[in-house]
This record gives structure tokens, sequence and C-alpha cells, in this order.
């Protein structure tokens, strides 16, 4: 049985809950407090060495770390992460998208609203993560507007990886009534058998 590290306020950890529902894998879940010092115990720190959740503990003991590696680790030979060359590298496309242009601003933004409070002193940093995360959704709602997924013709851990933190971005002050091809597509996610909701 898998032992997953995680909290569920994160939407890394989300990923992870949400591909696992979708493939009927069971799995021990152990809480960690990522507001206090429980990414920095020795203990976690030998799961992972970066002290950030998710972690995923193999039956065999060994550990894997980064939300997107354990979904392409749990969702190889399954429909969820594609046979093809071309459409394999789509999936890394946009989870590398997901990590560098989206997740950065949007999930960033949340955090300085819902973890933080939105104090004063974070303002002009909020501000920013907003330009950044306005861009990352045009172009998600652009490919959107002629495609039902992100890669081929069903849904795969791209749509999973982006629909983590995407759903939950109007917490960090992001409108998305804008984008009404995201919205759909947030309604086809949802939609999916083997949902689950974040908390
Ligand atoms: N790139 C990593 C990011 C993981 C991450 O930022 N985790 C946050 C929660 S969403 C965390 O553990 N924060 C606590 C800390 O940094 O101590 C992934 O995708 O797994």
């Amino acid at each position: 049985m898998y032992i997953v590290y995680g909290n569920a306020e994160s939407g890394n950890c989300y990923k992870v809950k949400l591909l696992m529902n979708h493939l009927d894998i069971d799995a021990q879940w152990e809480h960690v407090n990522i507001l206090g010092a429980g990414t920095h115990s020795d203990e976690f720190l030998a799961m992972n060495p970066n002290g950030k959740v998710p972690v995923l503990a193999l039956p065999n003991e060994d550990c894997l770390w980064e939300s997107n590696a354990i979904m392409n680790y749990l969702a190889e030979d399954t429909a969820y992460l594609p046979n093809d060359r071309l459409l394999r590298a789509k999936v890394l496309q946009w989870q590398f998208f997901e990590q560098y242009s989206h997740e950065p601003y949007i999930a960033a933004a949340r955090f300085i609203v819902r973890q933080l409070g939105r104090p004063k002193q974070h303002e002009a940093t909020l501000q920013a993560k907003k330009v950044g995360g306005y861009k990352a959704l045009q172009v998600m709602e652009t490919h959107l507007e002629h495609h039902d997924w992100l890669v081929g013709n069903g849904i795969t851990i791209a749509d999973i990886c982006l629909y983590a933190y995407t759903h939950i971005a109007p917490e960090g002050g992001f409108g998305l009534t804008d984008f009404p091809f995201i919205m759909a597509w947030l309604e086809r996610v949802k939609a999916h058998p083997g949902h689950v909701k974040m908390r």
C-alpha cells in the first residue's frame, strides 16, 4: 500500500489524491503541517530533502517527491498517460508549464490571500502574481477554445495537474468569468467519473 505525506490545503497534494481516485488506487494519507515544522524534520527530509509535500512512499520503502513526477509514475500504462511519443511529450509540456508559468503565480497568490491573510506588505507581490497568473490562464483559454482536453481526445494527467490550482484560482483573487472555455473545461474534469473534491 502506498503512503502519501500531504496536506489537504495543497493543490499539489490534491493532484495526487484526484489521480489516485480516478485510478482507484488505495493509499494511506499522513497529514503534514506545512505551516509549522512538518516539512523540516529530519524524518521528513530523509524522504524529501527539498522539504515539501507531496511525498509518495512506495511499498519498497523508496520515496518519490514532486507532484508531477508522482503522477507520471502512477499513471504509467493507463489512459491518463498516453504511450504515443508526441502526446506524452505534450503531457510533459503542460506539466512544465504548470510548474513554471502557472503554479508560481496562481498558487502563490492564493497562499498570500488564504494562508497569510493578505498582509499589506505583500500587496505588491500579490499584484505581480496576478499579472503572471492571468497570462497563464489566457494560455489555457486559447488552447481550450479549440480543444476539450489539454492533450489528445480524453482526460490525462495534464488536465488533472492543471485542474488542481485552476479550480481554486478564485481563492487567490483570480476571476474566471472572462475565461468561459476554462470554466467549461473545469466542469468537464469535475464531471469525469472518479472525481473527488479537494476538501
Ligand atoms: N514543485 C513541488 C512543489 C511542492 C510544494 O510547493 N509544496 C508545498 C505545499 S503546496 C509545501 O510543501 N510547502 C511547505 C514548505 O515549503 O515547507 C511539487 O509539485 O510537488
